[in-house]
């Protein structure tokens, strides 16, 4: 029997997929064989797989999913190395959002930057945003897509490793994207997003293209609290912490404002960002909240 071909899923629509085939980079049309769905397995953009290629007009079939080395539920996509996450001014910037994505995407061991985008609008915010987000280990590169400003050094950071960009809708991801690689994606009007109440971008994409690989997803503003997370492990997602750790006065501290807590003084003293640690008080009182009721 012929071996399998190996390729990348960019993107499925409906029940059809468009994959990469390793080497070539050629492009074929895949559905997925019915034993994936008995398994509950939906391949995703990112998806390592093997295939067996169509002829002609016919479609070929995805035979095997390999084992992915992470997983993102929202937006879905297997196999990121880096989160990307986009903020910019307008449409306003809502961090507790970023910090649930962050924890999720540390969690996973995924690197994560962060582009502020519109500093035509807004030259304050990657300032403040830095502040907040680098004793997190979370890099910031100021941007402007529309006039394709502070693009290089954010290429080069993204360069040699599948990237996801996400965040809100409207914060300019799409557009982003044409300005790093020379695309034409579809970008959208904020006024006629929120008139319509949808996103311009509906569906992920993976797109390669001079040593980027970067995925498109639509953006969301919510993001479900976590299930089966036990709240003494959220702060392990706080990589700014970590310094900390064993020096608070109680062993199982949870950083939440205890007697004695090291996490409250260094942000006290500004060695970590307050605001995002008053963030992180939210997020665990809301899983302590779902932990709580888990067998409802
Ligand atoms: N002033 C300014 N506007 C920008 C910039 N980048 C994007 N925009 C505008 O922001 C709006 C939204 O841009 P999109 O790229 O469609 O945003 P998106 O994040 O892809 O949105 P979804 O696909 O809906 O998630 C458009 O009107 C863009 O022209 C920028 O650097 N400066
Ligand atoms: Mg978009
Ligand atoms: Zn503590």
């Amino acid at each position: 029997m012929e071996a399998f071909r190996k390729g990348t899923i960019l993107r499925g629509i409906g029940s059809f997929y468009t994959v990469s085939e390793d080497g070539t980079g050629e492009q074929h049309t895949l559905r997925a064989k019915k034993k994936f769905r008995r398994e509950k397995i939906t391949p995703l953009p990112g998806d390592r797989i093997e295939f067996s290629p169509g002829e002609g007009e016919e479609h070929g079939w995805i035979e095997e999913i390999l084992p992915r080395r992470t997983l993102c539920l929202r937006p879905p996509a297997a196999n990121v190395e880096t989160l990307v996450i986009v903020a910019a001014p307008v449409p306003e910037a809502d961090l507790l959002l970023a910090d649930r994505q962050i924890a999720r995407a540390f969690h996973q061991g995924m690197r994560v930057l962060m582009a502020v985008n519109k500093i035509d609008l807004d030259t304050g915010l990657p300032e403040r945003l830095r502040e907040e987000y680098a004793p997190a280990g979370v890099t910031v590169f100021p941007v402007s897509a529309r006039e394709g400003t502070g693009l290089e050094p954010l290429r080069e950071a993204m360069r040699g490793s599948l990237c996801c960009l996400t965040g809100q809708s409207g914060a300019g991801k799409s557009t982003l994207l044409n300005a790093l690689m020379g695309l034409e994606l579809e970008t959208g009007e904020i006024s006629r997003k929120i008139a319509r109440g949808k996103n311009t971008t509906r569906h992920a994409e993976l797109i390669e293209r001079d040593g980027l690989r970067v995925m498109d997803t639509a953006g969301f503003s919510l993001l479900e609290p976590e299930k089966d997370l036990p709240p003494e492990e959220l702060k392990e997602r706080y990589p700014e912490f970590r310094p900390m750790e064993g020096k608070c006065r109680f062993r199982e501290c949870l950083h939440d404002r205890e007697p004695g807590c090291a996490v409250a003084e260094a942000a006290a003293a500004g060695t970590i960002s307050p605001a995002r640690w008053e963030r992180y008080r939210l997020l665990l009182a809301e899983i302590r909240e779902v932990w709580r009721n888990r067998y409802d």
